[in-house]
């Protein structure tokens, strides 16, 4: 049998493929491996990776005949850092069935093994490269200075593909890409423009819905946000002169230094006032986006310290989950009783070990289903696209909400019958905010200026106060650490990572330590954006759940031998 009639790949496109990786060698002596959300490094290390991952966003765009994306951003880490995250035809995250591919092309030491690998997966997965392939990558960057030749690096990893076309979407937040990614596949503009005018017309549309006795209640007023000196500011400051009755001051837009005391992950995990806020703050809303715009945090100045009140991932998704509950319960009865309405759409939510335990006690007291999955929205987003609406949150802010195409498909006949048939009912009313809803909040991934939205809308909607909101329900104290170790990999968890299988003995040694505490809960895992292991407790008191997480970082660098804490 001749060699072309078997191989996947012609002798020019082999050839082609050859002369443009022999220019990206990856650094000796490092093992790249595809993380929580894809590629993270010093930014120095990343120009291979990068350039390989531009190839493999060409392959799934051939193989899938969609458009894919291509994100070059470290969202939340340091500056000096960079990553990359691959967008697949939903919007959503890479498939995961990609994922060992993606490591094993990151790690080829050379040009030669690496086309031997291309080679062996396209015939693998029957891709055929012929030299007129159709494919197209969507690229974006955050506000790294390093995106700059990283995105070139992207784009050569996408030519040496034949027949593939990059095209740059520029500075843009994670979730514009994705959301761009998935319009795109849906047959829609992929343009910012398009993606500001959606959230607008959705957004007023929530706004002219908000039930009478509510309207003057608590409407809109002053909101403060930290823009972690990335490109979330700088993307909500196109929006702010637009957005009817509220004020928005955004702040840390970019003059500071990326992620450095700003940032949803700072305030998270700090609880303390970001960069540029204070106590002249006090009483009003404060937002927090992270690098990349994919998270959002809010959270609540004292009038005299830096202390803040979190309103964390945890806290937004039980207020979609409240409002959700009760859009449902217009339009067919209440969730978990006997119907009038022959159709139950299933309301699902998700979240993570990180959710403190009183929200998850708050939601399944509402009623609601409640699943946990490991840290990572890949996994969550998956979870969540099992029920009609799924709602996912990570504490740290990232999270939207799923609607199915078959519920969404009811809800737009259901929408069409209720306006000729009763229009301006309770029903009718709740039609057109689960569509409002379902086009404001990202269907790709958690958006921080969409999910900001969908919050203001809500509270307008509810005529609640900013505080009412904080007393939904009262966190148990918690308290995050890091720990730097010499081999974070040499943890390994089970249960939604509420487990260490490995090394033995560990979680026998932790299970010892939470015994001690009074509500005492905690976890460890290994990070897979930071080269950390993360330490996580909680207990009834702030002293017990610090003393618990210092004890268990102890335990860490006993079983694992710490680098440094
Ligand atoms: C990414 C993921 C999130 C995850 C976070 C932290 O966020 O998208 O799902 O929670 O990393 O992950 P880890 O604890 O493994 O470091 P981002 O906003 O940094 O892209």
């Amino acid at each position: 049998m001749e060699e072309e009639s078997i191989t996947a790949m012609n002798q020019q496109q082999r050839s082609h493929l050859l002369h443009a990786s022999s220019r990206f060698s990856p650094p000796l002596g490092l093992k790249f491996s595809y993380g929580t959300a894809g590629f993270r490094a010093d930014a120095s290390l990343l120009e291979s990776t990068v350039f390989r991952m531009g190839i493999l966003a060409a392959l799934r765009s051939v193989q899938t005949g969609s458009t894919i994306g291509l994100m070059i951003t470290a969202s939340h880490n340091k500056e000096s850092d960079n990553g990359v995250k691959v967008a697949d035809p939903s919007g959503g995250m890479l498939s995961q069935s990609w994922e060992p591919f993606a490591d094993a092309l990151s790690n080829a030491p050379d040009a030669q093994s690496l086309v031997q690998l291309i080679e062996f997966f396209v015939r693998k997965e029957s891709i055929s490269l012929d030299g007129v392939c159709k494919a197209e990558v969507l690229l974006g960057r955050d506000t790294r200075s390093s995106g700059v030749s990283l995105l070139e690096a992207a784009k050569e990893g996408i030519a040496s593909i034949m027949g593939a076309k990059a095209t740059d979407m520029g500075v843009v937040t994670t979730p514009q890409l994705h959301w761009m990614v998935r319009a795109k596949n849906k047959g829609i503009e992929a343009s910012e423009y398009n993606y500001y005018e959606q959230l607008l017309t959705s957004f007023r549309c929530l706004l002219d819905y908000i039930p009478e006795g509510n309207k003057s209640k608590n409407a809109g007023g002053k909101v403060a946000v930290d823009g972690a000196d990335g490109v979330g500011g700088q993307k909500l400051e196109k929006l702010t002169s637009k957005l009817n009755n509220l004020t928005i001051n955004v702040r840390n837009c970019g003059d500071g230094v990326l992620n450095e005391g700003v940032g949803a992950d700072y305030v998270q995990k700090e609880k303390v006032v970001p960069r540029g806020f204070g106590p002249a703050d006090a009483g009003i809303r404060c937002v927090s986006l992270d690098g990349d715009a994919d998270r959002l945090v809010y959270f609540c100045v004292s009038s005299n310290s830096n202390n803040i009140e979190l309103v964390d991932g945890d806290k937004i998704l039980s207020l979609f989950a409240l409002y959700l509950k009760e859009q449902l319960g217009l339009l067919v009865g209440p969730q978990n009783e006997k119907s009038n309405s022959s159709y139950q759409p299933h309301l699902g939510v998700v979240q993570t070990a990180y959710a403190n335990g009183a929200s998850t006690d708050y939601l399944k007291k509402l009623g609601l289903e409640v699943v946990l999955t490991p840290t990572g929205v890949k996994y969550l987003h998956e979870k969540a696209a099992e029920y009609d609406i799924g709602i996912y949150f990570e504490a740290n802010g990232h999270g939207t909400i799923l609607f199915s195409d078959s519920f969404l498909s009811w809800l737009e006949t259901r929408n069409k019958d209720l306006s000729s048939t009763s229009k301006g009912s309770d029903q009718h009313k709740a039609t057109v905010r689960l569509l409002a809803t379902s086009k404001l909040i990202n269907q790709a991934v958690g958006d921080a200026l969409s999910g900001f939205l969908l919050v203001e809308a809500i509270l307008q909607h509810m005529g609640w106060t900013f505080q009412k909101w904080i007393e939904l329900y009262h966190d148990l104290p918690s308290k995050q650490l890091k720990v730097k170790v010499a081999d974070r990999t040499a943890i390994s968890t089970a249960n939604a990572e509420t487990v260490v299988v490995n090394p033995v003995g560990l979680q026998e040694a932790i299970d010892s330590e939470i015994a001690k505490y009074s509500h005492g809960r905690c976890f460890v895992r290994p990070s897979g954006t930071e080269d950390v292991v993360r330490v996580y407790a909680e207990a009834s008191t702030q002293e017990a759940a610090d003393n618990l997480a210092h004890s268990v970082v102890k335990l860490v660098d006993q079983y694992l031998g710490a680098s440094n804490s």
